[in-house]
Order: structure tokens, then C-alpha cells, then sequence
């Protein structure tokens, strides 16, 4: 990139807080913003719980657990034990610590406060000093039509049946009555660059597009729009990403993501061993670029970020 110019990012889960936590390295804080999705949050315990936003701040912390890629490091499940000598719903792992994360939240927003500014003062507590932003304040909900059960909530899908179950459709519910946080259009409309990290683009990714103005927004600016895929050799490193693209008549490839991205995306950043679908990339129109994107490899990450400025 040329100018001192702000990095805007469309995050989901996982994906997406490793390719921060290197961004944070390359780009001064108040020139990135991660725009991330809250379809995947939930109403439990009458609590409200923000996963993505959650494992964002945990992984950028470096507090995420590295077994599981979300909820913190050394946890104890007491609470969890408690619900389930009760018949309580210990379906979904709350570990003791995180709980606390979910108790804050869920007091601010009684209180009035919008999902952005609690957000924001949680990644302050821990350290974060680059934007962390819901798409959206208002509710938005990721609901996934299964052909066995019907549709359920995402984390329904997710946890409760291990993502293993055949889905035929997937809605945002509340999508079209929500409206951008504050900053989220102007972030996506004075971003040098506006990249799209490799996360789910099913359940993880379309959730925040699908925010009114947000896919107009990257479709205005395509061409400085660059995404890096999800899936390599075929498949996810981790999560239904492959599956589902397969279920909703795609192909689960790195070109089957360009063909997903095709009119909001310019760029697409595959990895190396996909070098050969670069050509039929092309053909739909979305500039390939190869590179080593398997962030968890020694140097990768850093390589990645400096590209994603560059590129
Ligand atoms: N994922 C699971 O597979 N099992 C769980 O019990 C679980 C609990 C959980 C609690 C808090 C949180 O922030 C995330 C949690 N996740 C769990 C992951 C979560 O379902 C996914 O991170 C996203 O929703 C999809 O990216």
C-alpha cells in the first residue's frame, strides 16, 4: 500500500482473529478496523454471547485457548458441572472465566449500552487498541435449514450437532431491518484497502454482508477488495466451510470462493498447492494471487499481512 491509508477487515470466527493478530503487526491501530459478524451470537442462560467477537479479542490477547481455537486458556468448567447436575443446558461450553465476559456484556446492554461500545471496551480491557466493531448493533441471527431438523439457530448446527448434519439453506434473520454500526460504512468507504480474512464465507463471512450497504459497499470498491480463501487443497482447515459450499451446489475449491466473491472481491489470495486453479480463477474474473496462506506455519502470517497491503 502507498499512503498511511486504513485497513478495513470483514471478519468471522477463527480465520479471522489469526490474520489479525499478524495485521495488528503491519498496520498502526488507528488505521485497521475489524468489522466482525454476529450471526453466530446467542441469547443463553440469559446471557448474551458474541462468539466471533469473542474469540477476536481472546486471539489477538494471545488468551485463546490453542486447543480449541476459541474460549480462554486454562479454563475450569465449575459453572458448566453445576448447570449440568441441575438438567441445565451444558450443550454449549462456557468455561468459568469466560462467563464473566458474557455476564459484563450481557449487564451493559440492559443498561443500554450498544453492542459496539461494550464491545469496544472489552477489547480495551484487553489490550486491543486497533477498531473492533459488530456489523451491527441490532439483533442478526445465522439460521440454518438442515435436512433432518428442520431449521435451527447456527449454534444449533455448530455445536449442538457438530456441523455433521446436511444443510439445504442458510437466512440472516433480522438482516434486512439492521442497520451498520456507527463507522462501519465510513471505515468501508475510506479503507486504502478492505480485505476479507479466510474465514467461513457461508455462515461467517455473508452474515456480515448481508447487513444493508455493506455488500454495496465492497461491490463500489471491488477492486481494492482482496480476500484470501478459506479453503485450500478443497478443504477448510477447520469448521463446515467445504461441506457447505458442496450442500449449496458450489464446489468446494478455492475457485468455487472466487465464484462466491466473484462481485464483491477483485482479489483472491490462494494458497500454493491451489497455484493451478489460478488460471480458472481468472476466467471468473477475480485476480489471482498464490502464496503460502496456512497462517499456523512459521513466517507465513507475517508474509500473508505484508502481502494482503501490497498486493
Ligand atoms: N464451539 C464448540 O464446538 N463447542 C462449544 O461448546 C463452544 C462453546 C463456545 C463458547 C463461547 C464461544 O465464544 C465460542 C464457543 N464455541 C464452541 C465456538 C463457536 O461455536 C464458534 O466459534 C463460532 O460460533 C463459529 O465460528
Amino acid at each position: 500500500m502507498t499512503g498511511s491509508g486504513s485497513v478495513a477487515v470483514i471478519c468471522g470466527g477463527v480465520g479471522a482473529a489469526r490474520l489479525l493478530r499478524g495485521l495488528a503487526r503491519h498496520v498502526e491501530p488507528d488505521q485497521l478496523i475489524a468489522i466482525a459478524n454476529v450471526g453466530d451470537d446467542m441469547e443463553l442462560h440469559g446471557l448474551h454471547i458474541s462468539p466471533d467477537l469473542d474469540t477476536i479479542v481472546y486471539t489477538v490477547a494471545e488468551a485463546v485457548s490453542a486447543e480449541r481455537g476459541w474460549g480462554l486458556e486454562g479454563e475450569s468448567w465449575q459453572a458448566m458441572t453445576m448447570l449440568g447436575r441441575y438438567g441445565g443446558e451444558d450443550w454449549f461450553s462456557l468455561g468459568d472465566r469466560d462467563l464473566g465476559t458474557h455476564l459484563y456484556r450481557t449487564q451493559r446492554l440492559r443498561e443500554g449500552a450498544s453492542l459496539a461500545d461494550v464491545t469496544g471496551a472489552i477489547a480495551r480491557s484487553w489490550g486491543i487498541e486497533f477498531g473492533l466493531l459488530p456489523v451491527t448493533d441490532d439483533r442478526l441471527r445465522t439460521m440454518v435449514t438442515t435436512v433432518d431438523h428442520g431449521e435451527i439457530t447456527f449454534q444449533e448446527y455448530f455445536v449442538g450437532h457438530q456441523h455433521s448434519v446436511p444443510v439445504t439453506s442458510v437466512r440472516f434473520d433480522g438482516a434486512d431491518a439492521a442497520r451498520p454500526a456507527p463507522g462501519v460504512l465510513t471505515a468501508l468507504a475510506d479503507a486504502e484497502r478492505i480485505i476479507v480474512a479466510p474465514s467461513n464465507p457461508v455462515v461467517s463471512i455473508d452474515p456480515v454482508l448481508a447487513v444493508p450497504g455493506v455488500r454495496d459497499a465492497l461491490r463500489s470498491r471491488r477492486d481494492d477488495v482482496v480476500a484470501v480463501s478459506p479453503i485450500i487443497g478443497g478443504k477448510a482447515l477447520k469448521g463446515p466451510a467445504d461441506r457447505l459450499l458442496v450442500e449449496l451446489g458450489r464446489e468446494a475449491s478455492a475457485t468455487g470462493v472466487a465464484e462466491w466473491y466473484t462481485d464483491e472481491v477483485g482479489t483472491l489470495v490462494i494458497d500454493t498447492v491451489d497455484a493451478a486453479r489460478a488460471e480458472a480463477i481468472a476466467s471468473v474474473g477475480v485476480r489471482p494471487v498464490v502464496a503460502p496462506t496456512i497462517m499456523s506455519e512459521p513466517g507465513v502470517l507475517d508474509q500473508l499481512c505484508e502481502l494482503l497491503l501490497s498486493v
